[in-house]
């Protein structure tokens, strides 16, 4: 019976019976944990890109464990989120029902994939034997001050009628509707992410991940080294400060700008001025911080009545509030210096602020304003003639020997906004009374359960806070009526930690335990996609910070290594979606052709990290790859049970002994480095090489070609599991082929004992001759010129010159 679906489900049915991929406990010493990220349960079911991502990762887990690793590779379902909700708004099919039917149909094409997941392990977020956990880390980190509640201008989509934390925010644009965003003033849960900024930054270097996501990363975290400087406002008891990368321009003030949302633009505005004020700070709520921060926009702003005081001139400048300084950076307000400065020189030039020049190149050039280079300062009073690098810090310490400034490290990391205006969420175990103020839920009492009943539509307020018998609740602390917290949490607090539960996902004493977690992690591969590198990558190292300095790992870092797979595309290129009609679903072909049949085509189809577009005509040809494996396998057998053999090892045998150990070599080497494809090479130049040597040699040695078919099933069995355990049941192997190790190659195999040269007489191919790989090229000019079909081409006529080029040919030059 040739390969096909049917083979698929007996080895699958086969593997489950016997349980061949649990994990051995005993064997954690060598454990490898591979860990794909999980997906989130959609309508769509499980796609291309699914499978893209776990069926290369699932032959790479077993190549590890091919070579006597404890793979652990589970699965489970990131269940909570929007597009559930949406969908539930939409059609009246409750978030839950239809989550929990997504993950059915998905878990049933996953199991058909065949990859060796740890089911036994499987975690879903949205069910309470998981959210218990999700909710007793928040209080953890609530009991650290690690997540606070503060009000703050949040990004609102108006559309989603939520809130959306900045990384949901492209372009000004709301990630999932499109919809434009605006700001909101309001009480909003953070986490304090910001509080291990220097950490994420650091500890990157010590990645073995994607030079790209570790730049996403270090440029979301932006690091930022400058001081603050305090102005004064003229004739008013108030102060602020600025944050700047360049005080060495400090003499070059000559107005300060602040955000229009900064708390003190109400009482510095005077009375001729609040109308325009009024009217710009409304403005400026429109626009998205991209617009805000865009070079390109033309500078607007408007100018407060008020002046400050420099803090070393006691010079007097103007304050404006302009959109391009941004309240959620630095302080909110910003020294101008026009002449040093892009965004401040077009600014001062289209409201005729002054200019003033502090920096001159150090080379003593000409220079045009504005000048944004570093070099030697000029009218700075004493420190005239300094280089900037030396001025940033010797201003910043003569402002502070006047209490007027310190050196100051700024992040563009915020903390993270974790609360949700949504239904379809871990509920925030808090509760809110009157007297005793924001109270924490008593461990005992999780999980505080998310509620089915519930009006789910949007309107601005949190859905749960509809539901009475949610809400309503008595205050832990005193026993006086209070209400519960009624946001949910944002999916990605779910997803932060899942990879600490897998290993431990039946526990129902704790999130996990300590020491058997300390003994899983850190996940030794992580693959995904590389939409993640900024927000679930960053706040997954963040969990597993906070989780260790309160004592409940020992690790510094989630992801020791990670893989980004690149993206499948649909046949016209473009990215498959629903509403353009291109979306592959793997289904079809896994019935049509079997699911190692696909897993080979994606393998061999694309460079894993790069994907492309969908080509149909490449699943043909390795069917047709993987048919004629088998019959090779049969004609083998053939010739096994026919008996004519010999028993030497001679030149047909090194050849192909010669191709079997290149093909061990590429299938290890590029195998290990998630390159399927050159891989897949070796191999189908290794069936080649046996059915040449089926035809070409005459009285074969069959056992020793039993052990070349022992050793391409053994390679082959990462790529297609189910056709190789059936080849390898077929020439008698034990079961599981899985149990077995990968073959070693043998260096000195790959040597070619003779080497084919083509020789040409006056630059034309006249034939070829073989010398030993060793031979000179005295030796080989010799074979070449008593080669008889060569002599016949000389004849009589005279050698001139004979040139050996090494490794290839030979040129005679007669006349
Ligand atoms: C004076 C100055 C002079 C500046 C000069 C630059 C050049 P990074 O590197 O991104 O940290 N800035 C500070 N806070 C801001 C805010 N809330 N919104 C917009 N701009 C802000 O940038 C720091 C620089 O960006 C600061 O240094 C400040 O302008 C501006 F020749 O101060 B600078
Ligand atoms: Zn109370």
């Amino acid at each position: 019976m040739p390969y096909s679906v049917e083979t698929d489900k007996k080895w699958q049915q086969k593997w489950d019976e016997t349980k061949l991929y649990e994990f051995d406990k005993s064997k954690a010493d060598k454990k490898l944990y591979c860990l794909e990220m999980f997906s989130y349960p959609s309508g769509a079911k499980l796609h291309a890109g699914h499978w893209y991502n776990y069926g290369p990762t699932d032959t790479w887990a077993r190549f590890k464990r091919m070579q006597g690793y404890s793979v652990f590779q589970p699965m489970g379902f990131d269940a909570f989120g929007l597009p559930a909700e949406n969908y539930a708004i939409k059609t009246g099919v409750h978030p839950h029902d239809s989550t929990m039917k997504n993950i059915e149909t998905m878990e049933k094409q996953l199991r058909e994939m065949g990859a060796m997941f740890n089911w036994e392990n499987e975690l879903v977020t949205c069910l309470p034997d998981y959210y218990k956990w999700t909710q007793w880390i928040f209080l953890k980190l609530f009991e650290a001050g690690l997540a606070y509640r503060k009000e703050a201008p949040v990004n609102w989509c108006p559309s989603c009628s939520t809130v959306l934390a900045n990384e949901q925010v492209l372009d000004g644009e709301c990630e999932r509707c499109s919809s434009e965003v605006t700001k909101k003033n309001l009480t909003q849960w953070f986490f304090n992410i910001t509080k291990y900024a220097d950490e994420l930054l650091e500890k990157l270097d010590e990645l073995d991940w994607p030079d790209m996501t570790k730049k996403v990363q270090k440029n979301w975290i932006g690091r930022s080294e400058g001081a603050e400087i305090e102005f004064s406002v003229e004739n008013l008891d108030i102060k602020f400060n600025v944050f700047t990368t360049r005080a060495d321009t400090l003499y070059g003030v000559t107005y300060v700008v602040l955000a229009p949302e900064s708390p003190i633009v109400d009482s510095i505005t005077t009375p001729a001025q609040k109308d325009a004020v009024e009217n710009y700070k409304e403005e400026a709520k429109k626009q998205s911080e991209i617009e805000r921060m865009s070079t390109s926009k033309e500078k607007t702003g408007v100018f407060t009545g008020s002046f400050a005081i420099h803090p070393l001139t006691g010079e007097k400048v103007e304050i404006w509030i302009s959109d391009y300084v941004l309240a959620t950076y630095g302080t909110g307000c910003v020294m101008a210096v026009p002449a040093h400065d892009e965004r401040d020189y077009e600014f001062a030039t289209k409201f005729n602020l002054p200019i003033k020049r502090v920096v001159e190149s150090a080379k003593g050039e000409e220079t045009t304003l504005p000048y944004t280079e570093y070099g030697t300062l000029v009218n700075s009073e004493e420190f005239n003639g300094m280089t900037s690098a030396d001025a940033r810090v010797n201003i910043v310490k003569k402002a502070e020997s006047i209490n007027k400034g310190e050196l100051k490290v700024n992040y563009r990391l915020r903390d993270w906004l974790v609360s949700r205006q949504r239904y379809w969420g871990c509920p925030i175990p808090i509760i809110h009374c009157d007297d005793c103020g924001t109270v924490p839920v008593p461990e005992e009492q999780l999980p505080v359960e998310l509620p089915y009943n519930v009006e789910f539509t949007p309107d601005g307020e949190s859905p749960l806070k509809k539901s009475e018998e949610f809400v309503n609740v008595v205050c832990p602390k005193c026993g006086k009526p209070a209400k519960r917290e009624a946001d949910t949490l944002d999916t990605f607090v779910c997803s932060s930690w899942y990879y600490l539960r897998y290993p431990d996902n039946k526990n129902s004493e704790k999130a996990f335990d300590t020491e058997w977690i300390n003994k899983m992690l850190p996940v030794d591969k992580y693959v995904g996609g590389p939409e993640h590198a900024a927000m679930h990558l960053l706040y997954a190292r963040f969990f597993t910070k906070a989780l260790r300095d309160l004592g409940y790992l020992n690790f510094d870092e989630p992801f020791k290594s990670l893989v980004h797979q690149g993206i499948i595309l649909g046949p016209d290129g473009n990215k498959m979606s629903k509403s353009k009609g291109n979306v592959i679903s793997p289904d079809d072909y896994v019935s049509e052709y079997g699911s190692d049949v696909f897993r080979m085509y994606l393998m061999f189809g694309f460079g894993y990290s790069e994907g492309g577009p969908w080509n149909v005509d490449g699943i043909k040809a390795m069917s047709r790859f993987a048919s004629r494996i088998e019959r090779f396998v049969e004609r083998y057998l053939e010739l096994k049970s026919e008996g004519t053999t010999k028993s030497d090892i001679a030149k047909d045998e090194k050849e192909l002994n010669l191709v079997l150990h290149t093909a061990i070599k590429g299938v290890l080497d590029d195998t290990d480095k998630f390159q399927f494809n050159t891989a897949l090479a070796r191999l189908m130049e290794l069936v080649n090489a046996l059915y040449k040597y089926d035809t070409d040699t005459e009285v074969k040695n069959v056992e020793f070609l039993g052990g070349v078919i022992k050793d391409l099933i053994k390679l082959l069995a990462p790529f297609a599991p189910h056709l190789a355990e059936e080849l390898w049941e077929q020439i008698g192997g034990s079961y599981s082929v899985f149990n077995e190790s990968l073959p070693e190659f043998d260096e000195s195999a790959l040597v070619r004992d003779t080497i084919e040269l083509g020789v040409q007489i006056n630059g034309k191919v006249k034939g070829k001759i073989e010398a030993s790989s060793s031979a000179s090229d005295e030796e080989i000019q010799k074979i070449a010129l008593n080669d008889d079909k060569i002599k016949e081409f000389i004849a009589d006529k005279e050698v001139k010159k004979v040139i050996v080029i090494k490794g290839r040919l030979v040129n005679i030059v007669v006349k």
